[in-house]
């Protein structure tokens, strides 16, 4: 096993593409016994010299970040730079992939030496970054590769999360689209270094400058200037677009030594709530509950037989709900909905900095963990430990630990 890992390791690390793919699908994996090879594998990847500077491209559907990242990709390669790019696709966990959608629009920028092309699922379909897409980004930020790309769709919590993933963030947006300026959330606006206004070409032109226009005036004073339209289709406003992106990039701060500076808490302490988990006989009802009488985003619901629910993830600005129904004989939530046959709270989960830390430190407060105390792979492909309910005030408590990029912001 060790010896298969640290060839994979090797290779992935010199930029052979098989090798590349071979570690990305074994990060990617959902399987128990390749979680345990994929740790191991990115411990490995640490030792990489001099991670790819990463830029995130994201918007909405639609937006044309696939057709603007092909056309940047092209420019930066003419610049002489090497680069990957990695294509989240949140519709792909349910779909089965649209990997050739993005590998056809991008079939220029696939055929150029030395380009790596890999489109991912995002795992839990909540359009939230998994801990897969986390490793995934380490694994291609190893290679030798100048700029790793990073295509995530979604506005809301999705690319606030982004941001703390990237060195530069870079947000695009179809022309028109007021309410989608309303509706974006106010952080990723400041948290964007740039902001596209693409399509900026035929009949939308007009639109798309006067749409920058509105956005450089309704965002903060320091992101003035900021706003930029181009047309990735017929590729105006692209050479200066690509420059300014690569400049942003090449002084971006050296981001693993700042993410190295930052020692993770040992202490075992709980941090971020990362969701709340609520128990349903009915997981559409009750997301139509809170898509139609509530007014949140909901995601479709998954099924996840190897942890015994179909789960629907509601977004909420600053955290997540998770909605769980039985799925299959042994759902570990069968028992709870005999006894609340309504429904209602099931756990709550918190991030941890380090998952045998914070089992060390209940532990030695006589908190029971369930199971064997061993941490297992959850739902967001992290490791995660259940506090027993009757040592936490009658609340089933999960601790999940952070994922080992620098997620928090
Ligand atoms: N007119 C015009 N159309 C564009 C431009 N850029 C992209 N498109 C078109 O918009 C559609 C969506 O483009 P994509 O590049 O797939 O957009 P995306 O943001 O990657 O979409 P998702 O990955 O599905 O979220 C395609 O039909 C493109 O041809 C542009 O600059 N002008
Ligand atoms: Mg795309």
């Amino acid at each position: 096993m060790s010896d298969r890992i640290q060839a994979l390791a090797d290779g992935a690390l010199a930029g052979d593409r098989r090798s590349l793919a071979r570690a990305l699908t074994l990060v990617e994996s959902e399987r128990g016994v390749d979680r345990d090879a994929a740790r191991e594998l990115i411990a490995r990847l640490e030792a990489a010299s001099s991670p790819a500077t990463r830029i995130g491209i994201t918007g909405p559907p639609g937006a044309g970040k696939s057709t603007l990242i092909e056309q940047l990709g092209l420019r930066f390669v003419d610049g002489g730079k090497r680069v990957c790019v990695l294509a989240v696709d949140p519709t792909s966990s349910r779909t089965g992939g649209s990997i050739l959608g993005d590998k056809t629009r991008m079939s220029e920028l696939t055929r150029k030496a030395g380009v790596f092309i890999r489109p991912s699922p995002t795992g839990d379909g909540s359009g939230a970054l998994s801990g897969r897409t986390r490793q995934a980004l380490q694994v291609l930020g190893s290679g030798p590769f100048d700029y790793l790309l990073l295509e995530t769709a979604g506005s809301g919590q999705a690319d606030t999360e982004v941001a703390g993933l990237v060195d530069v963030l870079v947000l695009v947006l179809a022309p028109g689209g007021g309410d989608e300026l309303q509706g974006m959330k106010r952080g990723i606006r400041e948290l964007a270094d740039l902001i596209v206004v693409n399509k900026a070409d035929g009949e939308t032109r007009q639109l798309a400058q006067s749409t920058a226009s509105d956005y450089a005036r309704s965002i903060p004073a320091a992101g003035r200037g900021a706003v930029v339209s181009c047309s990735a289709l017929e590729g105006t406003g692209l050479d200066e677009l690509a420059r300014r992106i690569g400049e942003l990039a090449d002084s971006a701060p050296d981001r693993e030594k700042a993410g190295q500076a930052r020692e993770r808490d040992a202490s075992g302490a709980i941090g971020r709530l990362n969701h709340v988990a609520l128990a349903t006989t009915n997981v559409e009802e009750a997301a139509a509950f809170y898509r139609d009488v509530l007014g949140a985003e909901v995601s479709e619901p998954r099924p996840m037989p190897e942890h015994g629910v179909t789960t629907v993830f509601v977004r909420l600005p600053n955290s997540a709900l998770e909605l769980l129904e039985p799925l299959g004989e042994d759902s570990p939530v069968s028992g709870f909905l005999k006894r609340a046959t309504a429904g209602g709270m099931h756990h709550i989960c918190c991030e941890v900095d380090d998952i045998l830390a914070a089992r060390d430190r209940v532990r030695e407060q006589g908190v029971r963990i369930l199971g064997d105390g061993e941490p297992s792979i959850g739902a967001h492909g992290l490791p995660v430990l259940f506090l027993h309910p009757k040592d936490c005030f009658g609340v089933l408590i999960e601790l999940e630990e952070r994922a080992s990029v620098g997620s928090e912001s």
